[in-house]
């Protein structure tokens, strides 16, 4: 057989719904009621602003790092709301519509990024895991979950979302492996952002597209054009719907954009060029929608104004409430690693508060030290 001959050249379906400039796909509209369909997009709306107020919060030094979901709403946005409320979620680290729509507070992921724990405490009731820095360890976790509703006959199903880099990762294959041959209800939502920091998706895998991965462990995958929120709606509406009714897995490449930098650590100019960006930019899933919405009746100006100023007094609330918090006491760092202290570590411990106290740092009205 000739090299050619075995080349693997499987083709998939690539779902697109809403075309670039908005308009939809009449025979493939979910036709979603006026309150879901607003709903979708107040959702787009709050994360692009929770978004930019984080990457100001680090630029101005009251965060860690960041990594921001600029042009990719339409991922998180339109996947996880197309769950049942009993559904698990399993995010990477770029989801943030997806926790709003599980009903975390604002400020629970500004914590999270500021480096506080209350960052990673879920909502009571969501269902919903915290952000996973560790690339694809998710993808075990929400295995293991769904592997747990089949083995308790449960109906529900599980959504997991990994970026194109993380398919490189052994947890991945393990993940999808495992979910093909016990048919379990998981849906894979990869996130193809087109780059993995400075790596570019050709440099991740020869393959032709992501979502074909899925013939190899024996069950459907299907490419959707990750800037059409409609797409992603219904693309995981059927997959979740396939995993509750006993038809097993699914993986769906989510084909997006990073718009921004990878974190705010990072320079994108070093790696790629600016006329990649301004191609992207044109695709952007918010104006997108915003037309469809608007030629369906659905939405105004008026409506489109109320919706933003919202989404910016939430986010202003949500970041008054993360500085009320943010003084935390450094003494906490020896706190909570043991059960019990080692006798060292308490000797250090209070080596520590006799330094603070020599070097006359002022105490906070909790008692705890304030660090200038
Ligand atoms: C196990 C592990 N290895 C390496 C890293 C460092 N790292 C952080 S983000 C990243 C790239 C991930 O790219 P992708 O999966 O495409 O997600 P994106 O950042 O594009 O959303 C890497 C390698 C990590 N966080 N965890
Ligand atoms: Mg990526």
């Amino acid at each position: 057989m000739s090299r050619k001959n075995i080349r693997l050249k499987e083709k998939v379906e690539r779902l697109v719904i809403l075309d670039k400039t908005g308009k939809a796909n009449e025979a493939l509209d979910p036709k979603l009621d006026d309150e879901l369909s607003l709903y979708l997009y107040k959702l787009m709306v709050q994360s692009r602003v929770l978004d930019e107020r984080m990457i100001n919060l680090q630029r101005t030094g009251k965060m860690g790092t960041y990594a921001p979901c600029r042009g990719q709403e339409a991922t998180a946005c339109g996947a996880t709301p197309a769950m049942d409320k009993d559904d698990w979620i399993a995010p990477a680290y770029r989801e943030v519509g997806s926790f709003i729509h599980r009903g975390w507070p604002m400020e629970s992921l500004i914590f999270f990024w500021g480096g506080y724990e209350e960052g990673c405490v879920p909502a009571k009731g969501s269902n919903h895991l915290p952000f996973a820095v560790p690339i694809a360890t998710q993808c075990l976790h929400a295995m293991g979950i769904s592997w747990g509703m089949k083995v308790k006959g449960e109906s529900d199903a599980v959504l997991c979302y990994i970026g194109d880099g993380g398919t490189s990762e052994g947890d991945f294959h393990e993940a999808l492996n495992f979910a093909g041959v016990y048919k379990l209800p998981l849906v894979m939502f990869v996130v193809n952002n087109h780059w993995a920091i400075s790596i570019p998706r050709e440099m991740q895998t020869a393959s032709p597209t992501i979502a074909q991965k899925a013939v190899a462990y024996g069950f459907d995958g299907i490419q959707v054009d990750g800037n059409d929120i409609l797409g992603c709606y219904a693309a995981v509406n059927e997959a979740a719907n396939k995993a509750r009714s006993g038809g097993g897995p699914t993986l769906i490449e989510a084909v997006t954009y990073r718009m921004m930098f990878h974190t705010t650590a990072d320079d994108p100019k070093k790696y790629r060029s600016e006329d990649e960006v301004k191609k992207w930019e044109k695709l952007d899933p918010i104006t997108r929608y915003e037309k469809y919405l608007t030629t369906r009746g659905t939405l105004s100006r008026n409506v489109q104004e109320d919706v933003k100023a919202e989404a910016v007094k939430l986010v202003a609330e949500a970041v008054e409430r993360y500085e009320l918090h943010r003084e935390v006491d450094p003494v906490e760092c020896f706190d909570f690693t043991y059960e019990e202290m080692p006798p060292e570590l308490a000797e250090q411990r209070e080596d520590f508060i006799r330094v603070l106290d020599e070097a006359g740092v002022k105490r906070g009205p909790r008692g705890h030290y304030l660090l200038p």
